[in-house]
């Protein structure tokens, strides 16, 4: 047998070697009852010699073709190879078009791209309306890219750990790398297209030198190539004093030649090994990390000497600019902006800067960044976290995409109305070429990759709005669970009744009306509001909360931190004012008496409380929906959902016991009438230990 056909035979092959449902095979799953698998389909397409993307948009057609689509036949094209039609010029570079009509009982589909990852992208796109239910033989649309780099970041260390990893260990076998390359790769890559993910950071942002060594270059080198028909590129997170552990300097400050030097050296050795490496991701003078600042020079100093070793190569610098310190008596939320706004115009064109959706860190929910709006001359970069690290790590089934979207939508208001977030991400907005958006990967060894079978919705979710940051997220859980679970109607509307409330549920029995980082000590998953004897002070959730006996908050007026005044005046003016502001936010931005009236006419506390009840409930809700689809699914899958949800139910009441014991205890006001007393008091909550707890540093 040709090794080609013996190749491609194994892939087509690929999932039915996988165990049944034990959700390995994520939303790519091509069930066989529904994929014909009688001959091959027609399909006319370019020769392949030397277009391993275009072989592999091939095989990914044949392997996935719904059995109601094989009669038809499949035209495959780019400009180069004729047959192109003018009106798909303005196709970006990673777009597609998708077309389809009947031609003598036939059904004709054409897939045009301008390169072939477009076609590749525009074969998975075809298959995810194939297995979705859609109509195939009226598609007439064309698809683009909003956001150039499309990235996930993975916090992996080298010895297998993942920093707020949830679904075991590292994927990446750093030991046996470069020598073998596990088939898992190729797997992750191919997650990885079908949702249009074009880059990935392999290793944690608090990074260790020896990334950047000779055999961990060589190491990035093997996964780059098994990445790249893929269309994914990697980036390596780089240590700021890299050149003082590794090349033995005395200094890194950025001003120094010599470490200038040391960087253009390294850079050209990584891009002699990976000719396409995407460039750096650096953490630097935040949580202990070196930097810069430590030279007394600035974060664009910093960044824009990595990006002159980068430039003659292509690559560019994402630096993060997640940093406050501990020696600093500001208000968290408001160091990142005060560091980098002045910087605004004084970045090199190939660094972007990686801005977190919100000023603290990942909570349930934030106000969006004020960032975002506030540096027009600067390439911002959007930073989601996938993984779940303060939303119920891999138990809870909190879906992350109304989360991406609400913060994507706020709106800036920074050149008017309608200057929202993702059109600062996606360049529209202030006219950058250089675009990205980065989600911290949910990725690990478990079977089901990302620790539960929903969690993989996040994965799926961050991808599609990277693509698209306009799409609705509860579009994406239809799509989501049309390909996951089933296209049959039903099961697709409960599931995604499931999902969409339930990032909000979790808000309210975590973390209502604007409360964040009320996390115990135990790996944030757990309450803790009452903790306040962590080393530094933005570490403890009292820092957050300032709750007394008289009411709860953090003031961010100019009464207080004045941290809104980083908003644009007319957003600035509308937070100045509790009753403008928006209840979802209100304690993010003031500090209010237990008796302050809310809209609805509640006090504060009654409805504080209302909204943890709420939370409870909604847990509970999700719990007899999901038992509701027990006939539709399969064993196994059920299960393990049902038992999380459980998990989840136990920890909602938690979170709601424990916060209202901790208020209690400073306000002594009785619960509004219908709801119950926490199971225990304030001391049982406390004493609560989980040393053990997963994804600790
Ligand atoms: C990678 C939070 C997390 C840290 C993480 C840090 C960051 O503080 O708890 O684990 O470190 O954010 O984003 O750099």
């Amino acid at each position: 047998m040709p090794l080609g056909l013996a190749a491609a035979l194994s892939l087509l092959s690929l999932p039915f070697a996988a165990r049944a449902e034990d959700g390995h095979q994520l939303w790519l799953r091509y069930p066989s009852a529904a994929v014909g698998r009688a001959g091959s389909a027609a399909i006319s397409a370019p020769d392949t010699h030397n277009r391993p993307s275009l072989a592999l948009a091939i095989a990914e057609l044949q392997r996935g073709l719904p059995a109601r689509a094989r009669q038809g036949r499949f035209h495959l094209t780019t400009p180069a190879d004729g047959s192109w039609p003018a009106r798909y010029d303005g196709l970006g570079t990673d777009g597609f078009a998708l077309s389809s009509r009947k031609l003598a009982g036939r059904t004709e589909t054409r897939i045009a791209a301008k390169t072939d990852l477009g076609l590749l992208y525009g074969v998975f796109h075809y298959l995810r309306l194939a297995h979705s239910g859609a109509d195939l033989g009226r598609l007439d649309l064309v698809s683009s890219p909003r956001i150039a780099l499309r990235v996930l970041d993975h916090w992996d260390n080298l010895d297998g750990t993942v920093e707020r990893g949830y679904a075991g260990a590292s994927i990446w076998d750093w030991w046996r790398l470069p020598d073998w390359r596990d088939p898992i790769y190729t797997e992750y890559a191919r997650a990885n297209a079908s949702v249009g993910i074009n880059g990935a950071v392999l290793n944690n942002v608090n990074a260790k030198a020896d990334s950047l060594t000779a055999p961990y270059i060589a190491k990035a080198a093997a996964l780059a190539d098994v990445f790249r028909p893929w269309g994914i590129k990697v980036y390596l997170s780089a240590r700021w004093s890299a050149p003082i552990e590794l090349g033995g300097l005395k200094t890194a400050d950025p001003l120094d030649p010599a470490v200038a030097a040391w960087w253009r050296a390294k850079a050209d050795e990584i891009y002699r090994a990976i000719p396409d490496f995407g460039g750096f991701l650096v953490k630097a003078n935040s949580e202990g990390q070196p930097g810069p600042a430590d030279y007394h020079r600035t974060h664009a100093q910093g960044a824009n000497m990595l990006a002159v070793a980068l430039r003659p190569h292509g690559g560019v610098v994402m630096w993060r600019a997640f940093v406050y310190a501990h020696d600093n008596p500001e208000d968290r939320a408001k160091q990142a902006y005060n560091d980098f706004k002045p910087l605004d115009g004084q970045f090199a064109d190939n660094v972007l800067v990686q801005v977190k959706n919100g000023a603290i860190d990942f909570q349930p929910r934030e106000p969006f960044h004020p960032l975002f709006g506030a540096m027009p001359r600067t390439n911002l970069m959007m930073e989601f976290q996938i993984t779940k690290e303060y939303l119920g790590q891999s138990t809870h089934l909190t879906y992350l995409g109304p989360l991406f979207s609400e913060a994507l939508h706020a709106d800036t208001l920074s050149k008017g109305a309608g200057s929202t977030v993702a059109r600062v991400v996606d360049g529209s907005l202030d006219g950058h070429r250089l675009t990205g958006i980065a989600g911290v990967a949910n990725i690990g060894a478990n079977r089901d990759w990302s620790g539960s079978i929903f969690n993989q919705a996040d994965w799926y979710a961050f991808g599609r709005l990277a693509w698209d940051p306009d799409l609705s997220p509860k579009a994406i859980a239809r799509e989501w669970a049309a390909q996951t679970f089933s296209p049959a109607p039903k099961v697709v509307d409960a599931v995604t009744a499931i999902m969409m409330p339930s990032r909000e549920a979790a808000v309210d029995y975590m973390t209502p009306l604007g409360l964040a980082h009320q996390m115990s000590v135990y790996g944030h998953y757990g309450p803790g509001p009452w903790v306040n004897t962590l080393a530094r002070p933005e570490w403890n959730p009292v820092y957050y909360n300032r709750a007394d006996a008289q009411g709860i908050g953090f003031d961010r007026t100019a009464s207080g931190s004045n941290a809104i005044a980083q908003y644009a005046p007319a957003i600035a003016a509308r937070l100045a004012r509790p009753e403008a502001t928006d209840e979802k936010d209100l304690l993010w931005f003031h500090h209010l008496p237990w008796t302050y009236r809310m809209r609805d006419g509640a006090t504060l506390w009654d409805d504080l409380v209302r909204h943890y009840d709420r939370g409870v409930a909604g847990v509970e809700s999700m719990q007899a929906q999901w038992q509701a689809l027990k006939p539709a699914m399969d064993a196994e899958r059920f299960e393990k959902t049902r038992v999380f949800l459980t998990i989840q139910r136990r920890d909602a009441q938690l979170w709601r016991d424990a916060s209202i014991a901790y208020w209690q205890s400073l306000n002594h006001l009785p619960l509004p009438a219908g709801s119950a007393q926490p199971a225990h008091d304030l001391g049982w909550y406390k004493a609560l230990s989980f040393p053990y707890a997963p994804g600790n540093p």
